[in-house]
């Protein structure tokens, strides 16, 4: 996504400067104009066509014994896909986040998560049974193994801008719950808010 952003903006830059108005005055305000329409470009681009709200969930039901994170082939094509606003389904002992699901099964999230500003992040698993957190394809919250609603966490240094995440989760039996929080720098600890998680359009077909 970042050809897009870099590119427009500076084409206008060049077709402005271009422009031989003899007017000093009136170049400076096209050129004003020029990087106040680069910024807006840069904003826009975070919330640009192709990125929808919310992570892409994948269910598998996996119908057997579930210790760990099973296995899924590449090519298996998960029971249920939709999209989930946050990760945030309180421990119970009934179906799944608004699924069939109740035992044995494995949901992956995946997506983007938008960071706002430079700094250390510390994120949070709290699950029954196994979870594990990637960010940028790297672990931050090792919360695996079969147990009860049990909360990890890990810390990473992060860039603002927006980074990969992927979310896993399993279920063996008995109750089972998946909650997935933050506390960004000099804030709160919360769930992860809906408004900085992101799929990219089509993923969820
Ligand atoms: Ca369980």
């Amino acid at each position: 996504m970042g050809a897009t952003i870099s590119e427009l903006p500076f084409a206008r830059l060049r077709v402005n400067l271009s422009i031989t108005t003899g007017d000093r005055f009136v170049r400076l305000a096209l050129l004003l104009c020029s990087a106040l329409t680069l910024t807006n470009n840069l904003f826009s681009a975070d919330d640009a066509s192709d990125w929808k709200p919310g992570l892409i969930g994948e269910y598998f039901a996996i119908g057997t014994e579930l210790m760990d994170f099973p296995s899924i082939a590449a090519e298996k094509k998960p029971n249920i896909t939709k999209v989930d606003r946050v990760i945030n389904i309180p421990h119970a002992d009934q179906s799944f986040n608004d699924t069939s699901l109740t035992d044995q099964f494995y949901i992956r999230w995946t997506g983007a998560i938008k960071i706002e500003k430079d700094g250390k992040y510390t994120f949070f698993t709290e699950s029954d049974d196994g979870s594990r957190l990637f960010i940028d394809g790297k672990p931050v919250v090792e919360n695996g193994g079969n147990h009860g609603m049990i909360e990890k966490s890990g810390e990473v240094e992060l860039k603002a801008g927006t980074h990969d995440i992927k979310m896993e989760f399993f279920e063996d039996g008995g109750g089972a719950g998946c909650v997935l929080k933050w506390q960004p720098p000099a804030s709160e600890k919360a769930v992860i808010p809906a408004n900085v998680l992101f799929h990219k359009k089509g993923a969820d077909q």
